[in-house]
């Protein structure tokens, strides 16, 4: 994820300077890491202690984003690419900065996928709904395939979440091992009755025998009804962190989200939201 973007002039003054995430920056060496990639006239790529920096003349300055060093090194060029071909209409007086600043976003920003799965009609898809803060289904249509959808307006840091809403029927069932790969988080949906956490077991067991990685969260859903099983009974069934929800009440929308930034909370180092500072020095 990158998680500074500066640009540097040719005082060596840092001009632009956006943070998207909370990781602090030594400006010391990233100055420093400027001056080098200013020497060499060359794009560089350097990796110093947790942070990954990618460099790149513009003119006499310099842009630079840092990164983590786990994030590929096609992707970062890409971005600094367009970073400065945009910065270099600011200059040329064919953009705006507002305008510039904006895509910059839209470059620095990382899609983060997460896979919902699990049997039919257990309420993935209204999930995904409630979520998006539409109106939940009131009828069960169930899914064919697969729907991917985009948050919105649920951004977190640089990340903008992509939901995989698979089909839970069991003739798809056969499409999940080739599409939950890369995805940051599975949320395995139970209606919360005995009968269905039990089969969601079996579940666990083929994902682990698929060699799925990542974190696999419980959404014990329909605690509305009558003999739901709470969270904390699913969760000692299962041996897997379990959050209830009521995925049909738009009440819930915020503690969907809440969940997925908990669960989140152990792959990413975050405890604040986007910290949105620009300033501009002339
Ligand atoms: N009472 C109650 N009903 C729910 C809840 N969540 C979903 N439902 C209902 O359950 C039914 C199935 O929901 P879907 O979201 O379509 O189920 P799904 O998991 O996407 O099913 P597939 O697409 O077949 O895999 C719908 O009629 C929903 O209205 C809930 O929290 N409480
Ligand atoms: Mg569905």
């Amino acid at each position: 994820m990158i998680h500074h973007v500066f640009i540097i002039d040719a005082r060596e003054m840092i001009v632009v300077q956006k943070k998207f995430w909370i990781i602090d920056v030594d400006k010391q060496e990233m100055q420093q890491f400027a001056t080098r990639v200013k020497a060499s006239q060359m794009v560089q790529i350097e990796v110093i202690g947790s942070t990954k920096y990618i460099g790149q003349p513009l003119g006499r300055g310099v842009v630079v984003l840092c990164a983590e060093p786990v994030d590929e090194d096609t992707t970062l060029l890409e971005r600094i690419d367009k970073v400065t071909f945009e910065f270099r209409r600011v200059i040329c007086h064919e953009e705006d900065f507002e305008a510039f600043m904006m895509k910059v976003d839209k470059y620095v920003t990382t899609k983060l996928k997460i896979s919902l799965l699990g049997y039919g009609g257990v309420g993935k898809t209204t999930m995904l709904h409630l979520l998006n803060g539409g109106e939940p289904p009131q009828t069960y249509i169930p899914t064919i395939g697969i729907d991917i959808q985009k948050v919105e307006g649920a951004r977190i840091g640089t990340y903008e979440l992509l939901v995989w809403d698979f089909a839970g029927q069991d003739r798809f069932r056969k499409l999940w091992k080739m599409l939950f790969s890369r995805s940051r988080i599975v949320f395995l949906v139970t209606d919360s009755t005995l009968e269905n956490v039990l089969q969601s077991k079996d579940i666990i067991t083929f994902l682990h025998e698929q060699g799925l990685s990542s974190e696999i969260i419980i959404i014990a859903n329909k605690q509305d009804l009558n003999g739901a099983l709470q969270p904390h009974l699913v969760q000692r069934l299962l041996g897997v962190r379990t959050f209830g929800l009521i995925a049909i009440d738009p009440n819930d929308r915020q503690k969907a989200l809440d969940i997925i930034h908990k669960s989140l909370e152990q792959t990413v180092d975050w405890d604040q939201l986007e910290v949105d500072t620009i300033d501009f020095l002339p």
